[in-house]
């Protein structure tokens, strides 16, 4: 039997997806690559909003580079190495339901790009983040050249490249690496409000947030205007009329300004 490396549960509408190697800080292996693949296809047919999370002090440490020196030293010639991690990763990015990775620790290597492919990242306080990459004389290879970059910019992701350099919590949320930074501790307990928050949302406005909004900027300006004229055509269904008159009927609060400094969904 396969060993447990990633745990699933469903609470409610939310699956909760852990690395669970807390003993190699939650390097991320062949087997744990399938078993993220695996349980983020459970998630999208079962759960409205996933949330991924790393057991012990580090969300991950990255490729798991003893298996990786082993597969190198076997000597046996071998394809492409990066395809596990693009069928595993490329589900959460642009599967069915929202993603939220929950931070804390070293989110480093693959690891970063990992939560790079959920929508939305909650770190705490002890979150650090980095691509060592070329100082283990490797490449990316989980689809962070094409989605850090995005979040990052070419600049900030060839400086953390080719440095080394780590980031903090506070100045991963200034780069869009992370968007909510809370106290130690408590990056599970928030993606779990946020992602409550987010399977209220119409199913379908989830969908074309997490899977039409990040396509647009391939298009050219013109292309993206007639694509967001299908995508709204799309969204408007019987819920979303529904949604509009339960607002106009006051059967929901309207929105509040927010109070400086709560972020609470
Ligand atoms: C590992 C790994 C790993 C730890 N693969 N086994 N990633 C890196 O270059 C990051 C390498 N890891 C570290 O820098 C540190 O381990 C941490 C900062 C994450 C945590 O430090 P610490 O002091 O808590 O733990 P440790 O003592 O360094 O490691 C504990 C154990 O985990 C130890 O094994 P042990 O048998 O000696 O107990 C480590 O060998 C093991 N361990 N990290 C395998 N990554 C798609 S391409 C992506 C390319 C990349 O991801 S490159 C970045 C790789």
């Amino acid at each position: 039997m396969m060993e447990k490396l990633v745990t699933y549960q469903l609470q409610g509408s939310i699956a909760l997806i852990g690395l669970n190697r807390a003993s190699k800080r939650n390097a991320i292996s062949r087997v744990v690559l399938e078993q993220i693949r695996v349980a983020v296809l459970r998630a999208g047919e079962e759960a409205k909003v996933g949330i991924i999370f790393g057991r012990g002090d580090h969300f991950s440490a990255g490729l798991d580079l003893a298996e990786r020196a082993q597969r190198h030293e076997s000597g046996i010639p071998r394809p492409p190495h990066v395809r596990p991690w693009h069928s595993a990763l490329e589900p959460i990015a642009r599967g069915p339901i929202p993603f939220i990775a929950a931070l804390q620790g070293a989110v480093v290597g693959g690891g970063l790009e990992l939560a790079a492919a959920a929508h939305i990242r909650v770190a705490d306080k002890s979150t650090f983040f980095g691509l060592p990459e070329a100082t283990r004389g490797i490449f990316v290879g989980g689809g962070g050249s094409v989605r850090i970059g995005r979040l990052l910019g070419y600049a900030r992701m060839c400086d953390m490249m080719l440095t080394g350099r780590l980031l903090t919590a506070q100045e991963a949320e200034r780069v869009n690496l992370a968007q909510y930074v809370v106290p130690l501790g408590k990056s599970l307990a928030k993606a779990k409000l946020l992602a409550a928050r987010i399977a209220e949302n119409a199913p379908l406005s989830n969908f074309a947030v997490t899977n039409g909004l990040p396509r647009i900027p391939d298009l050219s300006h013109d292309d993206g205007l007639f694509f967001e004229t299908l995508i709204a055509a799309y969204t408007s269904s019987t819920e979303s009329n529904q949604r509009v008159r339960a607002f106009l009927d006051k059967r929901v609060a309207p929105l509040k300004a927010p109070r400086r400094g709560k972020d609470k969904p």
